[in-house]
C-alpha cells in the first residue's frame, strides 16, 4: 500500500533491483551468509513454572533433538548448528564425540555450549558470585568440564548465562559479587582452546528479582572487556526493560567490535520466549538494519555475529514453530539489506527526517517472499519451507515413534527442559 492507502497496479510495480539499488547477486549472497543457530531446547517439551503441556513429536533426547534440527536444517538451509544446553543434553553417559557424530549424520555441528549455572541445589544464592566457595566450585567443575565437551564436539562458542543475583536489598555485597565474576571470567577465558569464544548475556531479572549480577549490556561489556579479547557480548532480545532501544545497543556494540552475538526471540511482556517477530517484526529490521549499516556504512566486520534463537515453544508444535522462526528470520533480514543506503545518507546529510525514515520504512514494506523463493529454488532448496516440512509427514511419523520410546524407557517428562 502507498501511503494513501491504495495499492498501485501490481504492473506498475518498478523491477526489483530499481526499487532496492542492490542487485540479486548480492541478495543472494548475503542470504547465502546469513545462518541461525537452533536451540536443542526448542525441541523438547518445555513450559512455564506453572506446569508442560505435552506434545507426542517433542524430542526427548538428545539424538531426537539432533534429528529435529537437522530436519529444520533440510526445509530451510539455514540452520546448520544446535545449541546444546549442558546439563540437559550432556547427562550422565552422554558421549560427546558421539554426539558430534549424531550431529553430523544429520547434517549438522554442534553449536554453542550453554553451561547451567543455575539448575543444582548448591546455586541457591548463586554460582560464582555466590560467597559460599563450595558453589564456586561447583561452577569451577561444570565450567571445566563445559570447555571439555567444547574441544571434543569442536564447538568455539561458550555461551555463558548466570541466574546469579539477589532477591533483596542487603542480600550480599554487590561489588563483592562483582569482583568474584571479574575473577572467574577472566579465569575461564585463559582455558578456551586457540579460536574459542566466550559470549556475555545479560539479563536485568528474573530467577532473581531484585538484583542481576550481569544486568545490563554495560555490565556485560565490562565483564568481558576485562575478561580478554575472546570474550564478547550477547544480547538476548528478551532480556530488556520494556522500551529499552535495543538497535542502539546493537550499533554501539557493533561500533565498539564488541557484538559476539543473538538470542532471538520475541516478547510482550518480560522473557516470554515467543516466537522471533511475533510480536513486534518491526524491532527485529531495525536490529539487522544496525547491522547492515554497520557493514555497509562504517566498513564493520559483521560476519562474526552468532545469530541464535532462544525460544521456547510450549504450545506450538515445536519444528513448526522453528521454520516458522527461520523463515520469519531471513525475510526481516533481507528487508534489512534492501534498505537503500546511499539514499539514506543523502536524506541524513539533507536532515530531511521525513525522506530518511521512509528509506526503513519502504524496505520494511517491501514483499521479500518472492525474492526468497527465488532464492530457495537457485539453491535447489525447498521453495516453501512450512508447506514442505508439512507435507513430509514427519511429525506424525516421530510422534509414534517416540510414544513408543518413551514407553519401552518407561519414562516420563520431567520438570526441566531436557
Ligand atoms: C535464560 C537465558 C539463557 C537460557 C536460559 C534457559 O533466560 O536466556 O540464555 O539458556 O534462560
Ligand atoms: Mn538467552
Ligand atoms: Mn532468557
Amino acid at each position: 500500500m502507498n501511503w494513501r492507502g491504495f495499492a498501485p497496479p501490481l504492473a506498475f510495480i518498478p523491477p526489483l533491483h530499481i526499487t532496492i539499488g542492490m542487485d540479486r547477486d548480492k541478495l543472494f549472497k548475503l542470504l547465502d551468509e546469513f545462518k541461525i543457530e537452533t536451540p536443542s531446547w526448542g525441541y523438547a517439551d518445555t513450559g512455564t513454572r506453572f506446569g508442560k503441556f505435552l506434545q507426542a513429536a517433542a524430542a526427548s533426547t538428545i539424538d531426537e533433538k539432533l534429528a529435529d534440527a537437522g530436519t529444520v536444517n533440510k526445509f530451510t538451509g539455514c540452520c546448520p548448528t544446535v545449541a546444546v544446553h549442558v546439563l540437559w543434553d550432556f547427562s550422565m553417559g552422554v558421549n560427546a564425540t558421539a554426539t558430534a557424530d549424531i550431529a553430523k549424520k544429520n547434517g549438522l555441528r554442534i553449536g554453542s555450549i550453554n553451561p547451567n549455572f543455575f539448575q543444582d541445589q548448591v546455586y541457591k544464592s548463586g554460582s560464582v558470585c555466590n560467597s559460599d566457595e563450595s558453589a564456586q566450585q561447583h561452577a569451577h567443575r561444570h565450567m571445566s568440564d563445559c570447555i571439555a565437551i567444547a574441544k571434543a564436539v569442536g564447538s568455539d562458542i561458550l555461551s555463558l548465562w548466570f541466574a546469579d543475583g539477589c532477591n533483596y536489598p542487603g542480600q550480599d555485597d554487590i561489588v563483592d559479587r562483582k569482583r568474584r565474576m571479574h575473577g572467574a571470567l577472566r579465569q575461564w577465558h585463559s582455558a578456551l582452546a586457540p579460536g574459542m569464544k566466550m559470549l556475555v548475556e545479560y539479563k536485568p531479572f528474573e530467577p532473581a528479582f531484585y538484583h542481576t549480577d550481569i544486568a545490563d549490556w554495560g555490565m556485560a561489556y565490562i565483564y568481558a572487556k576485562s575478561a580478554g579479547p575472546k570474550a564478547k557480548v550477547l544480547v538476548d532480545t528478551g532480556h530488556h526493560y520494556q522500551a529499552q532501544n535495543i538497535e542502539q545497543i546493537v550499533a554501539w556494540l557493533l561500533d565498539e567490535e564488541m557484538l559476539g552475538g543473538f538470542h532471538f526471540n520475541d516478547r510482550k511482556y518480560a522473557d516470554d520466549d515467543l516466537t522471533m517477530g511475533s510480536i513486534d517484526p518491526y524491532a527485529v529490521f531495525r536490529i539487522f538494519h544496525e547491522i547492515r549499516n554497520a557493514a555497509e556504512t562504517h566498513g564493520k566486520d559483521v560476519s562474526q555475529i552468532a545469530y541464535m534463537i532462544d525460544q521456547s515453544h510450549n504450545l506450538k508444535p515445536k519444528i513448526e514453530a522453528m521454520i516458522q522462526t527461520v523463515t520469519t528470520a531471513q525475510e526481516l533480514y533481507l528487508k534489512a539489506c534492501l534498505v537503500d543506503r546511499a539514499k539514506l545518507r543523502d536524506a541524513q546529510a539533507r536532515q530531511n527526517i521525513v525522506d530518511a525514515e521512509e528509506c526503513l520504512r519502504s524496505a520494511f514494506g517491501a514483499d521479500v517472499k518472492p525474492v526468497l523463493i527465488e532464492w530457495r529454488k537457485s539453491r535447489g532448496m525447498e521453495a516453501k519451507p512450512m508447506e514442505a516440512y508439512r507435507a513430509s509427514g514427519y511429525e506424525a511419523r516421530v510422534a509414534k515413534e517416540r510414544e513408543a520410546a518413551r514407553a519401552a524407557r518407561g519414562a516420563s517428562s520431567g520438570s526441566s527442559y531436557a
